[in-house]
């Protein structure tokens, strides 16, 4: 049963259930929505790479950190398409394009983003774009280009965001993302773990999902890459258990959603990936970079998928009206 009115202490008794009773909900969760053995493969490409005035504390491409990243203009479509298409021979079944904006600027750089977005939906791909903020205008341009999903992250708990991000609010991206799901585009909003959070925050960025009606179709759970400028690179790493006991809760509390094991998965040992599938997470990205930061080889993905007797799905899973197939 798919509900919206979650509390946080029955949010908090799920996380903190004996791991195997509370594998076995996960799991029985995702069995009820997913194939078990399928993982959708994911390609990310940074379109628009750094000198970002936001002061996300975690991101390599804010202007206000010492990262040592180049800032990069805007991809031509050509540029981007070929990544596509790499990516679908690799086994990506959608493709994401992110840009390192506060919010999507009008103008030409934007039609090219629309232009972007056509052709990796005339190439058979979901298309997904994390271009900041947007305007409902932009937002139903998107959707009339055949846009699949929008990613815009809560990050955290409403509460420890401040922490984190001074730049824009917690409303900014609520309302942002009120405007994607007006427009027909499917929801793609996450966060991220191992920020110096308590477990109250991360139940609390769930509780945050999990109340809105529908919920986010698409949920990623990032592990805190610690990039060395940034404000957070001494934070101590997150260990494979914790880290999936929120994998499993957020898959509990939203079953029908495509939870993805994102960021972080170099520094996870192939256990850790092992119990996050576990517990319900059902997509990763492929290939070797995330944006800007590493990610596994494909072969060790395809180690790692072989191993456990898994693969990755053939079809795209998420349709532009929001259903899953
Ligand atoms: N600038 C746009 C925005 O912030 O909405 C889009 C790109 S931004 C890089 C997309 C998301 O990547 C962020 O919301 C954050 O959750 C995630 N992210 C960025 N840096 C990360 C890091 N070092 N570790 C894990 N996730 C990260
Ligand atoms: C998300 O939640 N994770 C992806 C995607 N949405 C855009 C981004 C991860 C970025 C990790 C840091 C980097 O490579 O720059
Ligand atoms: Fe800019 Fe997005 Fe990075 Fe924040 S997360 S600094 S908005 S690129």
């Amino acid at each position: 049963m798919i509900r919206h009115d979650w509390s946080l202490q029955e949010i908090r008794l799920i996380h903190d259930l004996p791991l195997p009773e509370l594998l076995y909900r996960a799991q029985s969760a995702h069995r009820a929505y997913h194939d078990p053995e399928a993982v959708q493969g994911c390609a990310l490409l940074s379109i628009k790479t750094g000198h970002c005035p936001e002061d996300c504390a975690y991101c390599p491409q804010s202007a206000r950190y010492e990262t040592g990243l180049g800032s990069e203009p805007l991809l031509s479509v050509r540029e981007t398409l070929r990544a596509a298409k790499n990516a679908k021979a690799n086994g990506a079944t959608r493709f994401c394009m992110g840009a390192a904006w506060r919010e999507a600027p009008e103008g030409p750089e934007f039609e090219r983003v629309v232009e972007m977005v056509r052709g990796v939906r005339e190439l058979g791909m979901e298309a997904c774009c994390t271009l900041g903020m947007l305007t409902q205008d932009q937002a139903n341009r998107l959707a009339e280009a055949g846009l699949t999903a929008y990613n815009h992250n809560l990050d955290t708990s409403p509460e420890f965001y401040g922490e984190i991000i001074t730049t824009r609010s917690y409303q900014d991206r609520l309302d942002t993302l009120a405007r994607v799901r007006r427009s027909g585009v499917t929801v793609c909003c996450g966060g991220i773990i191992g920020m110096g959070e308590s477990i109250e925050d991360r139940l609390g960025l769930i509780l945050q999902l999990a109340r809105q009606d529908p919920h986010p179709e698409s949920v990623p759970i990032n592990s805190l890459v610690r990039v060395a400028g940034t404000p957070l690179a001494g934070q101590a790493p997150v260990g494979g258990l914790e880290f999936a006991r929120v994998i499993a809760t957020a898959r509990i509390a939203m079953p029908s959603s495509i939870v993805r094991l994102s960021a972080g998965r170099l520094e996870m040992s192939e256990e850790g990936q092992a119990l996050c599938f576990l517990a319900g997470a059902n997509s990763i990205f492929l290939g070797e970079r995330l944006l800007t930061t590493p990610n596994p080889a494909s072969s060790e993905d395809e180690g790692l998928l072989s191993k456990m007797g898994m693969r990755l799905c053939e079809q795209p899973l998420t349709t532009v009206s929001g259903s899953q197939s």
